[in-house]
């Protein structure tokens, strides 16, 4: 969803490629073309090619960026000179959301995502605490490199669709940097509906390691061996363990009772098992539905030898009240604190972004029609504020009343959302 859409006068008069920015766009060719005329940070040359799965060619995206980067310039400009840059700040955090490359970006490659988001966030902090000129010119070189980082990100996507798996969507599982090194499995909250979609592969990997469902309802769980290699070398399956039942044991137990498809039939493991789905060589599936009755972590596993090691997860059982979308983002991003305050600055930011992706952004749409303001800051929160403080190594109590202000936010987002349900169920 597009905030400027929304908020700018031109609303969708103007085709927004061909009017709304074509006079920076002009200015930015002159501020960021080299002498030669290559682009400074490597602008795209691949003529014609476009992101798998969206029309938009490249060329289209380097001129967003070019505006982009002009009007970043511009703030630094006007910083320098000392006069006042507050409205700009909204002004591009409007560009930057209403351009085609966000879309792509959110699309196709969500890790090129959030260093744009800790740039613009870079500069905005820097003006409100009266950094230096320089300082300020730093943030803005960072975020124009995001920038133009992400441009390059695309263009390698165009340029080998199927190569790089990267496609990350609402359903999306893992994220990679720019460097290809995982983020992380992307998959800690989702808005529950009871059904588990799970995968394993010849990698001894499951596509997700964290589920949310509804206590006291059916579960679903669907499970498939998307791997080639036979039940025996390569068998997988999922087994559900009551609630606080350690791994481990478990699994060296499951280990020897291979004759029994590594489901332990002894008393003392055997009663720890609450569902399980058969043993699965490459390409086959098989479905199980059970209920989890009291809230709690429940954890799952593979039980082929060993394959607990690398395949093991959880299943969050939530009563139905915090199963609804705004609390479970805040029961996620306070895991992210708690996961913070043990020193996993990284898999805390992952959590961030999980919720983000995966909740919030279902709910966008219906909130920016309301205060498109708030949807923007929380844009900002889960993109940039709160994994700023994360990768600055802040501390705890400066995390937590950041924390504390979003909480806010997001409260305020739920009273209007329920608001907004209660007017549309009662026009019919
Ligand atoms: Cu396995």
């Amino acid at each position: 969803m597009k905030i400027s859409t929304i908020v700018s006068p031109f609303g969708d008069l103007l085709p927004r490629r061909l009017g709304l920015y074509a006079l920076p766009a002009a200015l930015a060719c002159g501020l960021l073309l080299s002498p030669g005329g290559a682009p400074l940070y490597g602008g795209v040359t691949t003529e014609g090619a476009a992101v798998a799965g969206t029309e938009q060619p490249l060329e289209d995206f380097e001129a967003e960026v070019r505006q982009l980067a002009s009007a970043v310039d511009a703030i630094s400009k006007r910083y320098a000179a000392g006069d006042a840059v507050e409205t700009s700040f909204k002004e591009l955090i409007e560009h930057w959301e209403g351009v085609e490359i966000h879309e792509a970006i959110e699309a196709k490659a969500i890790y090129l995502y959030p260093p744009i988001w800790q740039g613009i966030f870079s500069m905005k902090k820097a003006a409100e605490k009266e950094a230096s000129p320089a300082e300020m010119t730093r943030a803005c070189e960072r975020t124009k490199g995001a920038l133009w980082q992400a441009l390059g990100g695309l263009r390698a996507l165009a340029e080998q669709p199927a190569a790089t798996p990267l496609h990350v969507g609402r359903h999306a599982t893992e994220i990679h940097d720019h460097e290809g090194h995982g983020l992380g499995v992307l998959a800690h909250t989702e808005p529950t509906n009871n059904r588990i979609e799970l995968t394993g592969d010849d990698n001894m990997r499951y596509n997700k390691t964290h589920f949310v469902v509804r206590t006291g309802e059916p579960v679903t769980l669907r499970f498939k061996n998307i791997g080639e290699l036979p039940k025996e070398v390569m068998g997988h399956n999922v087994v559900i363990l009551d609630r606080g039942t350690a791994v481990e044991p478990f699994g060296i137990a499951a280990a020897s009772a291979s004759e029994n498809d590594y489901i332990p039939t002894d008393p003392a493991h055997a009663k720890s098992v609450l569902a399980h789905t058969e043993l699965l060589g490459g390409g086959e599936a098989d479905s199980i539905t059970f209920t989890l009755e009291d809230a709690g972590e429940y954890p799952f596993l593979c039980s082929f030898t060993a394959h607990f090691r690398l395949m093991q997860g959880t299943i969050e059982a939530v009563a139905a009240a915090d199963a609804e979308p705004v609390g479970l983002i805040l029961r996620q991003l306070r895991s992210a604190l708690e996961i913070y305050e043990k020193g996993d600055a990284k898999e805390a930011e992952t959590r961030v972004l999980a919720a983000y992706i995966n909740v919030f952004e279902g709910l966008e749409g219906d909130l920016i029609e309301i205060d498109p303001e708030l949807v923007s800051q929380l844009e900002l929160d889960f993109n940039a504020g709160l994994p700023s403080l994360f990768q600055e190594g802040a501390p705890v109590s400066e995390v937590r009343a950041y924390y504390e202000k979003m909480e806010a936010r997001l409260q305020k987002a739920k009273r209007f959302l329920d608001q907004a349900e209660v007017e549309r169920s009662s026009v019919f």
